[in-house]
């Protein structure tokens, strides 16, 4: 059979620095899926860009398309490259007018209708996107209208017309493997990051997350697909596999069997198995299956306090979260732990901010991640809580005030919590301030703020560019609050504020600093 319709997959990759750009996995499902279920009445391939400068991913965009000459482009939208992705689907209807431009991913949702007015998209997928992906290339292809797919909004005669929602699909094992398939494009970059699914869904309805179909049950992929993709993984040797689940142990016996895997693969090569997990879940059995350095813990935490758990959707009930802090505390593992806090939740007080970072803190083989909370649209931060907060207007929509904290007591809030994280991140510095926060009720955040009062010039200096440094980064490079992965000072200037901290800590007493904070 000839091949009747070219399709063309294009993801803008995360962050800036080349070896981060990563597989997109959304896309080789979207591929994989098409290839099942048309077979070759369409070719599709996979196009990724770094975001780089707008200019230069726009320039091989339409040069590396203008060769493939598609008919449809599928473009994902992810917070961190919606704008470019807008600007991408412009550029390529002023270049092409008949082109079909498809819009999916979790930045997209109905109430971006507009862009369908505007001429930018013809239609726009709504979360899951493989069934509806494949649908809207079959009717193109029997020449049949969008306006009404499932799962999508398209242009009808009187304007944007929303499909009916679509069930999810079950079981997922009907999705083929992008891994098993070999679908992803020889970049070597690719193999840096690699993403895997073992699972969808999430019976959480946390109010910051717009995890795609995160409500609702889960849907696991049958153990034996996941060990298939593990084998070509422990082939293919990327540094680093990410594994997108919600959370890796909602299943624990399926987890640890996953986990036992992993691990027979992660001894014998250099890969690193990162997987989401809920504090809650950090038990004995947990902590042993993943203890080796072959695996990273990204642990949600999110807060430690009860007010705001309970206010966004989390358990406050903390019995087992201290529990499993108290255990990593105990025994420290093999694995690279990351502990997950937000900063900016609503009901969040600087106080009660600042007691949960010292908890995190007091786990000294942890290292903690604080994110800035963000209204993602679509989630119930952007929806029923919005009154709750105030938001950057354009994506990322970072909270810029709360109920609790006011625009510049939660920038400041930042800006304290950046400065201590950066200290930490220094050997010497990170051991004063555990020594000095012993004979202080344990509390780092009390020991840094009665002592950044008495820094000296020099010090304070340092802290001020650094803080002025990272702000000027984009604004999509600014979701978390730790820069250690893209440092923002020197070791000279490190050195030099190392050097003010301890200095500081002798003029507030022989390294008996008054805490008053
Ligand atoms: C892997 C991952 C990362 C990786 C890298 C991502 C990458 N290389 O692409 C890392 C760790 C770097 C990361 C970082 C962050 N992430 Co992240 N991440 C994910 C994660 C876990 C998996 C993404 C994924 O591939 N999923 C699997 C695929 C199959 O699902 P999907 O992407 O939703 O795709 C489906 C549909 O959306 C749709 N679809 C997608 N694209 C397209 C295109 C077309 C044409 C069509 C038709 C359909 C379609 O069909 C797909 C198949 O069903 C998701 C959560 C999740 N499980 O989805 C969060 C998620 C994408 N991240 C999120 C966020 C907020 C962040 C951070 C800001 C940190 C944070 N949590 O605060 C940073 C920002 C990074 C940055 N600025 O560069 C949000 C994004 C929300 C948004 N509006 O974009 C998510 C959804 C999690 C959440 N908290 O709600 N992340
Ligand atoms: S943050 Fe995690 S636990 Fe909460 S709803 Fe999202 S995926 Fe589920």
């Amino acid at each position: 059979m000839r091949t009747a319709c070219r399709a063309a997959l294009i993801n803008l990759a995360t962050l800036t620095a080349e070896e981060d750009m990563g597989s997109p996995l959304s896309l080789g499902y979207l591929l994989a899926y098409a290839r099942q279920a048309l077979g070759r009445r369409v070719e599709s391939r996979i196009f990724q860009y770094r975001l780089g400068t707008r200019r230069s991913m726009l320039e091989a965009a339409l040069r590396d398309l203008a060769a493939f000459a598609p008919r449809i482009v599928g473009i994902s939208c992810y917070g961190w490259n919606v704008e470019a992705a807008l600007a991408l689907a412009r550029a390529l209807k002023r270049r092409w007018p008949a082109l079909l431009v498809v819009l999916g991913g979790p930045e997209i949702h109905p109430g971006r209708a507009a862009l369908l007015r505007a001429g930018t998209a013809d239609a726009l997928v709504v979360g899951e996107g493989e069934e509806t992906w494949v649908e809207l290339l079959r009717r193109r292809l029997d020449g049949r209208a969008w306006a009404g797919t499932p799962g999508a909004l398209a242009m009808g005669a009187q304007g944007p017309v929303s499909g009916p929602q679509r069930a999810l699909i079950e079981p997922l094992d009907r999705v083929p493997s992008p891994w098993t398939a070999g679908d992803f494009p020889r970049d070597p970059a690719v193999w840096n990051t690699a993403l895997l699914e073992t699972s969808r869904g999430c019976p959480m309805d946390c109010s910051f997350c717009t995890w795609t179909n995160r409500r609702g049950k889960v849907r696991r992929l049958s153990e034996a697909r996941v060990a298939a993709d593990l084998e070509v993984l422990g082939r293919l040797r990327p540094k680093n596999v990410f594994v997108c689940d919600s959370d890796f142990f909602w299943d624990r016996e399926r987890g640890l069997r996953l986990a036992r895997l992993m691990r027979g693969i992660g001894e014998k090569s250099d890969i690193q198995w990162y997987l989401e997990v809920s504090i809650e879940h950090l038990d004995d059995g947990v902590l042993e299956a993943t203890g080796h350095p072959c695996f990273g813990l990204g642990v949600g935490v999110e807060s430690l306090s009860p007010r705001v758990l309970r206010l966004n959707g989390r358990n406050p009930d903390l019995r087992r979260a201290r529990a499993a802090l108290d255990r990593l505390r105990r025994r420290p593992g093999r694995a690279e732990v990351n502990l997950h806090l937000i900063c900016g939740l609503p009901g969040e007080t600087r106080e009660s901010f600042l007691a949960g970072l010292d908890e995190i803190l007091s786990v000294p083989s942890a290292r903690p991640i604080v994110f800035c909370a963000q209204a993602l649209p679509g989630s119930r931060l952007a929806g029923s809580m919005s009154s709750l907060i105030r938001r950057r207007r354009r994506p990322p929509h970072y909270v810029l005030a709360t109920d609790e904290l006011s625009e510049s007591g939660l920038r400041e809030l930042r800006r304290t919590t950046f400065e201590l994280l950066m200290l930490m991140n220094h050997p010497q510095t990170r051991d004063l301030l555990r020594r000095l926060a012993k004979r202080r009720a344990g509390s780092i955040t009390a020991v840094f703020t009665a002592l950044r009062r008495t820094l000296g010039a020099d010090a304070r200096s340092i802290l001020e560019t650094a803080w002025r440094h990272c702000s000027r980064f984009p604004a999509r490079e600014q979701f978390s609050l730790n820069w250690e992965w893209r440092p923002v000072i020197d070791a000279a200037q490190e050195a030099r504020l190392s050097a003010g901290v301890q200095a500081a800590a002798r003029a507030a007493g022989a390294g008996r600093p008054r805490v008053s904070a």
